[in-house]
């Protein structure tokens, strides 16, 4: 019999590091065997989410979706890594609290920062009004007000955050 795994729900802007740190610890976790599987946004909006926009009811039904296949997963003992912007704080709320052992990662960076990292080149395109409803630019991002890890990406690197990570879920950094 397998255990109940976990979800560890990555939330914050484009360009945070949501992705860089969960894949980051989706290598360290699966170099220490533990079965792990990574839902990131991007990859989920080009499979399961083909097709749907950046409307609140979209962005909704892509975490809905999201939370709906961790479950499935995190039943069979899998840990499910999310990296997915879901900037609506009720929703976020609800979702988790549906999963089995949630744990909600703030990943932070203000938006200057993430402005001037444009990784993408989508803030200027955003700034520019290129790109309509775009978090943080011209869409709401809630951020949450007592998540289980908050980790300032602008002030840390990423072994720093994988650190924390690790032992937040209580494995030796
Ligand atoms: C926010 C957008 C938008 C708009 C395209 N707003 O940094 P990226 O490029 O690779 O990740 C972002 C991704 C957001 O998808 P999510 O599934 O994480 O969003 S949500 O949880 O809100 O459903 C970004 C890109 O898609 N992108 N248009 N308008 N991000």
């Amino acid at each position: 019999e397998v255990g109940t795994g976990r979800v560890v729900w990555f939330t914050g802007l484009s360009g945070a590091g949501k992705s860089t740190l969960a894949s980051a610890l989706y290598e360290e976790l699966t170099a220490r065997g533990v079965p792990v599987e990574l839902l990131d946004g991007d990859a989920v909006r080009e499979n399961l989410s083909k097709g749907l926009g950046f409307s609140r009811q979209d962005r909704d039904t892509n975490v809905r979706r999201i939370a709906f296949v961790a479950g499935l997963l995190a039943r069979h003992g899998v840990t499910v890594l999310v990296s997915a912007i879901s900037p609506y704080a009720d929703t976020r709320r609800e979702v988790l609290n549906g999963l089995p052992n949630p744990t909600e990662v703030f990943v932070d960076a203000p938006l200057e920062v993430v402005t001037q990292r444009d990784v993408k080149g989508l803030y200027l395109r955003a700034l520019a009004g290129e790109i309509p409803h775009f978090t943080g630019v011209s869409d709401p991002y809630e951020a949450p007000e007592t998540p289980d890890l908050h980790l300032r990406t602008d002030r840390i690197g990423v072994e720093e955050g994988l650190g924390q990570l690790l032992r937040h879920l209580g494995y030796e950094a």
